[in-house]
């Protein structure tokens, strides 16, 4: 048997801070008592006879930190099952392969520019159609849904327009009409929310962001509650092969750890980043789900703990340059694509992230030359809203 199809949690009673620490873990390693669990960097496991084996037979369909990472993600996320995987991509890539040609998916319209990318230029090919859709207001969705369709796909909040989403109102209709309701969690990480609870099937994340938290090293995962969905996934795992390696396994278990608290932090300095931003007179507009003008706003308040540290700004008159002039002179944040680190990035979507969404599709969503998208990192906010000072002018 596959040793992740042993991925179940046994501390349900736990408080989420608690659970980040111990969820899904052994608490002590049997070989020698390590506190954190084994790099078991091995391909392969010794076997006495044909089959007789500790569980594992070969990396690729299981490796135990790749266990103990998989129980921990699904404890986290109130799930049952966790698959991880190389990238945020490749968990996607597997949830579309549980596809046919001729299925149909409805996703999101403001998405990151990879997963729109996986969509449209390589699904897309193999005979599955998207309809990408405004979810703000979810009535809009069962317009779209018909016999084919097998998939619903939700970032909430989105990237990088910081759009809510209900999920729970998403997932009445998933079920309705018998479709998979999938959400890519990772701009909130389960601190904040946590889908499976509110109906959806599929938790997905970039665990390269928030849950690995320190910009060294490149993650994907998927949770789920059906043991059945589960056992498809792994099979896609195992079949298709784009696992992630023990020695990435065992960083994103170690970020994990200390989730909770950088959250925290990240909240905290993001509101005061956010309210920096809104207050300034060069600043045109500002999205983040804090504000209580934020069309979602109570939306948000309903199904996040708070609001999070992703924050996306378009300065006064809409000039590409001078967006570009911020972000090279910013000088704690650093020019960079991605998000979730301990330090704070900034990023220009329309040339970056998002740059493989053409520009008339951009700016239908609201993606236009002047926004700039922060992740706001947990360094002191004093330094931050000085760097931020010095660069808008
Ligand atoms: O980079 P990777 O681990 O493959 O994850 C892809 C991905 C999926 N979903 C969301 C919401 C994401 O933001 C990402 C990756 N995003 C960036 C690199 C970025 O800068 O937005």
């Amino acid at each position: 048997m596959n040793s992740s199809y042993c991925a179940k949690i046994k501390e349900k009673h736990m408080k989420f801070n608690t659970k980040t620490i111990h969820g899904g873990q052994q608490n002590i390693d049997p070989a020698y008592g390590s506190v954190m669990p084994p790099i078991y960097q091995t391909s392969t496991y010794a076997q006495t006879t044909p089959g007789g084996h500790k569980g594992f037979e070969y990396s690729r369909s299981g490796n135990p930190t790749r266990s103990a990472l998989e129980s921990a993600l699904a404890s986290i996320e109130n799930g049952e099952f966790g698959i991880a995987f190389g990238s945020g991509l490749a968990a996607i890539d597997a949830v579309l392969k549980l596809l046919k040609a001729g299925d149909e998916v409805i996703s999101t319209n403001d998405l990151y520019g990879g997963t729109y990318r996986l969509f449209t230029k390589i699904f897309e090919g193999f005979g599955i159609k998207f309809h990408f859709v405004n979810m703000e207001n979810t009535n809009k969705i069962e317009e779209y849904i018909n016999s084919n369709t097998k998939l619903i796909w939700v970032e909430t909040p989105t990237n990088p327009m910081m759009k809510i989403i209900d999920i729970k109102a998403v997932a009445t209709i998933a079920k309705k009409h018998n479709v998979l309701l999938g959400v890519d969690n990772t701009f909130t990480t389960p601190y904040l929310q946590q889908p499976l609870d509110l109906g959806a099937d599929i938790v997905m994340h970039s665990a390269t962001k928030y849950l690995g938290g320190h910009s060294d090293v490149l993650l994907g995962a998927l949770i789920v509650k059906d043991s059945e969905l589960a056992n498809k996934l792994y099979f896609v795992q195992k079949a298709s092969g784009a696992v992630c390696g023990p020695q990435d396994s065992f960083l994103v278990l170690r970020g994990l750890k200390t989730l909770h608290v950088r959250m925290q932090r990240h909240c905290e300095n993001g509101r005061t980043v956010a309210e920096y931003l809104a207050q300034h007179q060069k600043i045109e507009r500002v999205y983040w789900p804090g504000f209580e003008n934020h069309p979602n706003h109570n939306i948000a308040r309903e199904q996040m703990k708070d609001f999070g540290g992703m924050i996306s700004f378009e300065t006064k008159g809409n000039s590409f340059e001078r967006a570009i002039r911020i972000v090279e002179s910013l000088k704690v944040f650093t020019l960079a694509e991605s998000l979730g680190g301990v330090e704070s990035l900034a990023g220009h979507p329309a040339s970056m992230t998002h740059a493989s969404i053409s520009k008339d599709e951009r700016d239908k969503i609201g993606i236009v030359d002047s926004l700039i998208r922060l992740s706001v990192g947990i360094e002191d906010v004093e330094d931050l809203i000085e760097d931020l000072k010095q660069a808008i002018g």
